[in-house]
């Protein structure tokens, strides 16, 4: 027979457990379902969108076997061109990007709050061969919770600066005159 402070315990260990349970479940999704993260896009111009691995494999696929300028190891990274993900977005591009649209820019944002920004100008084919993508794999592999799942990669960069892990959101904006 159970003593009474055993009880306790017992009941202590069967509420915690339920706990545990009720909110650790959305980060035991995260990582059982990675599929399930979500990258926004938006932009002034049209209606906001949510890219899933998914959506994302559902692309053209882009791989780039590039070295990493930081640690010098070579890394196969796939995914989809953020032109293209851009172009679903309705943003300009090709020879209707001129003119005031030529201070757009593509801000986007890590889940550790890093940001950085890249010009729609530089990402736009027409313009320069910026081969920028969203990686969701890297040698063959999701990226995991510490590089994605999504990741920007900048193949012709010196320093892989706007390389951003865990990437979250890239909202387009135009600047204004100040
Ligand atoms: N989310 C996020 N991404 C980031 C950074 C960061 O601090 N947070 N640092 C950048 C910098 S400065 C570098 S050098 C590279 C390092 O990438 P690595 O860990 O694959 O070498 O990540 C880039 N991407
Ligand atoms: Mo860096």
């Amino acid at each position: 027979m159970l003593s009474k402070s055993s009880a306790h315990r017992c009941l202590f260990a069967a509420v915690a457990l339920a706990l545990l349970f009720a909110t650790g479940s959305s980060a035991c999704a995260q990582t059982a379902a990675p599929s399930a993260a979500e990258l926004k896009v938006s932009s002034a111009v049209s209606t906001p969108l949510a890219f899933t691995i998914a959506d994302l494999k559902a692309m053209p696929r882009k791989t780039l076997t590039v070295v990493n300028p930081h640690d010098k190891k070579t890394e196969k990274y796939e995914g989809a061109a953020l032109e293209e993900i851009l172009r679903k977005a309705g943003v300009r591009q090709g020879e209707a990007l001129r003119g005031p649209a030529m201070t757009t820019y593509v801000l986007a944002e890590a889940a550790d709050g890093y940001r950085v920004v890249f010009s729609l100008a530089e990402l736009d084919a027409g313009i320069a061969d910026s081969e920028v993508i969203v990686a969701d794999t890297i040698d063959g592999a999701p990226l995991g919770d510490k590089l994605g799942p999504f990741r920007l990669v900048a193949p012709h960069e010196k320093r892989p600066a706007r390389w951003v892990r865990m990437l979250r959101s890239i909202t387009v904006v135009r600047a204004t005159a100040q």
